[in-house]
């Protein structure tokens, strides 16, 4: 009888590399959001992905970046931090062609924290290479260094490769029982989720620092016979980045809460209203009980 395998997984690097795209494509679902823009995750998400042979405990979390102003980008830090420390194995994301400054930072970090634990690497975005050939001299290299257990070049776009990264975590997770229910997905309601979704068309539809100066509240969530009504905020810190939030006869936040509502419709299979409201709130990001109050508590 072959045993069960189950342990938590350590998704970490630099930001922008496709890490929350990557474990979407692993879970079969979108639980996370992704953007073009750096910096996107700001917390510990966990997502729960149970087959016959094993159970994945993917552990998202914020792109290390170091030397970040401000409480926000301490409590990224962090939460990047306990995960790292705390998974049963680590695996790096960088993007191809090659490693950047940045790439070899996050791998210094977790040289120092990563005891016995078995740490892999996922070389994403093989999409971008016209020849695949081109990254043999660089696995070759890397491999060299002999720090990782495998060397996967995958695409999380395309789906490429995964289920070789998949087969490899699997044989470097713990032999245990199942640590959650089989139906579970994730530690996160549908309101946190609800707060993302909203966060990330911020994200796709918004340049420069709007994105970064932009929080979510969800004010009201009810569960009625025919559809979720939900009530939300989003924060900005000064009044011109609402006027640009807000749009043109209101159109900017119209289309946040159009794309938003579908992306929430599909993730719980209902009709969905939402309301959707800017509010002004000076210096939330640097504020440490704005955050908890936003829900950016302890390390998570
Ligand atoms: N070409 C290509 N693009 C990808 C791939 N995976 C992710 N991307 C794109 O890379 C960008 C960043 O993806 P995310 O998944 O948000 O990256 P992340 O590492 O989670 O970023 P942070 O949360 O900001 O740290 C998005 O525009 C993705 O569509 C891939 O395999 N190929
Ligand atoms: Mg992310």
């Amino acid at each position: 009888m072959t045993t069960y395998r189950s342990g938590t997984i350590a998704v970490f690097g630099r930001p922008n590399v496709g890490k929350s795209t990557l474990i979407n494509r692993l879970l079969g679902h979108k639980l996370l959001i992704t953007s073009p823009k750096p910096q996107t995750t700001r917390h510990r998400i966990l997502g729960i992905k149970t087959t016959p042979g094993a159970q994945f405990l993917y552990l998202d979390t914020p792109g290390l970046v170091w030397g970040g102003k401000g409480a926000l980008a301490r409590h990224m830090d962090g939460a990047a931090a306990t995960a790292i420390a705390e998974a049963d194995c680590l695996v790096l994301v960088t993007a191809c062609p090659r490693l950047q400054d940045d790439d070899e930072r996050a791998l210094d970090f977790v040289k120092e924290l990563r005891r016995d634990r078995p740490l892999l690497l996922a070389l994403n975005k093989v999409d971008r290479l016209e020849r695949k050939e081109a990254l043999l001299p660089l696995i070759a290299a890397l491999g060299a260094r002999g720090l990782f257990g495998d060397i996967v070049p995958l695409s999380a776009r395309d789906g490429s490769n995964l289920d070789a990264l998949e087969g490899a975590i699997a044989r470097s997770l713990p032999e245990q029982e199942a640590l959650y229910p089989e139906d579970q997905l994730s530690d996160r309601g549908d309101r946190f989720l609800a707060a993302e979704f909203i966060r990330e068309q911020v994200f796709r539809r918004f340049a420069k620092e709007i994105p970064y100066v932009t929080t979510v509240d969800i004010e009201s969530y009810k569960v009625e016979k025919r559809l979720v009504r939900i009530e939300a905020v989003i924060y900005v810190e000064k009044e011109g980045q609402k006027a640009i939030l807000v749009g043109q006869g209101g159109a900017g936040l119209k289309a946040v809460g159009t794309a938003a509502r579908k992306t929430l419709e599909r993730h719980l299979g209902q009709k969905v209203y939402l309301g959707l409201w800017v509010k002004v709130r000076g210096g939330w990001s640097d504020d440490m009980r704005a955050l908890q109050s936003l829900g950016y508590g302890g390390d998570n």
